[in-house]
């Protein structure tokens, strides 16, 4: 609604004015900054970011593995209240953060309010968890006259890896679970989206998260990955973005000197949706809609192959086709656009090249009105083509690039049997009003989102929680009651109550 949206746009133009810097931060000091960060929609040159050096990455490692030690013994109560006063501010500042979420990474409005929205529900979330499980033992049964007693705090320094794609909400959420946890940090986004990653870092500092626990790592991924990878200080591992970086990631931590530490991936997908002969037409055409080109297709959850039983395919193609028609393909910053630019060249022409091969290999279905694109950017209209089976794809390409495979009533078995043996397993959809079908086809599918009769995206914190297994991640699932579990450490006390006469008081004092 433009009314209601005026403050939002008003904050834009503010923030449009702007030279950013994205920093490092490391002991709560923005580092130089000599790095050029651009808006993916226009080209423009919107601030500075910086390849964080060896002796600054050293610098936060010594800060934040004496800075941890007191925030874990602090308690997970303490912990829980600084991320509510995070949430808090982000939503204070929700526009700014969408304006800049949109600046930097070509994020529509619709989808940068929705971002700020769950990092929003990322802190809150693991904030009632932290004082669940990180503040009091969880007691244990044992024999008479021995008390047993559980408790949870932290590992270390947690290096966290985020992808551009959702550069608040990721980032975000890997940040506050490691916190929670009683973790200290050193945080890396994607290189495209430092400057909203640095915006988040101060907030988080303003809400009271210790300079020393929390550093900003900025930087090309392998050199800046790998020099905090390498540290025998590291005490874990969370990471969002590729199968085959998770795999390099698996390789450094399975040589590097120190402890032995957990992993948390999660990666790519191959997301499939099936529709059968019974499913609603009009509703399957939204759904594919919102879930092949939201975000320009550049989610991790976004659907890639569409089958669609033969008997209905022309109808539900044809439909299809005059809504693909519909799609407005712009500046992410104006309220009309529903798809704004692939993040940057490199996306690009990995996008045409596809297109290129697809031209060859597929039959086009629809392909985007080239003269209707913007001049600058980079910017990638949707298409849609028709191939005969999904071997033809190799592996995840990420944009708003649909492939749609016909199937007979007999190959369903089939069809689920070639999903599984892609070897992801992320998200997938079923469209059909068969009662039963998608139990059954639930109970066979192996993922770790699967959605039925509507869109596969947009996965809610506390509701859907997200992620997959196989080529797609390790888990636990980002958003769910498992996940702050994997940042922790456990520490099992067992007391001979005998020996003291009892006074369990003298012990719990010495926590
Ligand atoms: C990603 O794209 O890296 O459900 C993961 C969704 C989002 C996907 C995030 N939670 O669409």
């Amino acid at each position: 609604d433009p009314l209601s949206a005026a403050p939002l746009l008003k904050e834009l133009e503010r923030q449009e004015g702007k030279h950013f810097l994205g920093g490092p931060i490391v002991n709560g000091i923005m580092g130089e900054a000599e790095e050029p960060v651009y808006n993916p929609a226009t080209g423009e040159k919107i601030g500075h970011t910086a390849n964080t050096d060896k002796h600054l990455i050293e610098q936060a490692y010594t800060c934040a593995s004496e800075a941890q030690i007191d925030w874990d013994r602090q308690g997970g109560m303490h912990r829980a209240d600084i991320l509510d006063r995070i949430a808090d501010l982000y939503e204070e500042k929700t526009n700014e953060l969408t304006a800049i979420i949109c600046i930097e990474a070509g994020r529509t409005l619709n989808d940068g309010i929705s971002e700020v929205r769950e990092a929003i529900d990322f802190c809150r979330y693991y904030a009632n968890a932290a004082r669940q499980h990180f503040s009091e033992p969880t007691e244990l049964p044992g024999p008479t006259g021995e008390q047993n007693q559980l408790f949870l705090g932290g590992r270390g320094t947690f290096v966290c890896i985020s992808p551009w794609n959702f550069p608040l909400a990721i980032f975000t959420g890997q940040v506050v679970a490691a916190l929670a946890a009683g973790n200290a940090v050193l945080a890396k986004p994607a290189e495209q989206t430092p400057i909203i990653a640095a915006h988040a870092v101060r907030l988080m500092l303003d809400a009271g998260v210790p300079p020393k626990v929390l550093h900003l790592i900025t930087g090309t991924g392998a050199a800046v990955g790998q020099l905090l990878i390498e540290n025998p200080r590291l005490g874990g591992v969370a990471f969002t973005g590729s199968t085959e970086t998770a795999r390099l990631i698996n390789q450094q931590l399975a040589t590097k000197e120190g402890p032995i530490v957990p992993l948390i991936a999660e990666t790519g997908g191959q997301n499939v949706m099936v529709v059968d002969s019974t499913a609603l037409p009009e509703q399957v055409v939204d759904d594919v809609i919102q879930s092949a080109f939201l975000s320009a297709g550049q989610r991790c959850s976004a659907l890639r192959i569409l089958c669609v039983q033969d008997v209905i395919a022309d109808n539900l193609l044809n439909m299809l086709k005059g809504a693909c028609e519909e799609l407005t393909l712009g500046n992410p910053r104006k309220l009309d656009t529903d798809i704004g630019p692939v993040i940057d060249e490199k996306a690009l022409s990995i996008l045409e090249a596809h297109r290129e091969h697809m031209a060859k290999e597929a039959k086009p279905l629809f392909a985007f009105d080239e003269a209707k694109k913007p001049g600058k950017g980079t910017f990638f209209g949707p298409q849609v083509v028709e191939i005969e089976d999904f071997s033809l794809l190799k592996r995840e390409v990420f944009g708003p690039f649909l492939h749609v495979v016909r199937f007979k009533a007999d190959e369903l078995e089939d069809i689920i049997r070639r999903i599984n043996a892609t070897g992801y397993g992320l998200t997938f959809g079923l469209h059909s009003r068969i009662e039963g079908r998608a139990h059954a086809v639930f109970k066979r599918i192996n993922v770790g989102n699967c959605y039925v009769n509507r869109d596969m995206v947009g996965a809610v914190v506390g509701v859907n929680p997200f992620g997959g297994h196989g080529l797609s991640g390790t888990g636990p699932k980002a958003g769910g009651p498992h996940y702050l579990f994997r940042f922790a450490s456990e520490k099992t006390k067992t007391v001979n109550l005998v020996a003291t006469g009892g006074n369990t008081q003298l012990f719990t004092l010495g926590q």
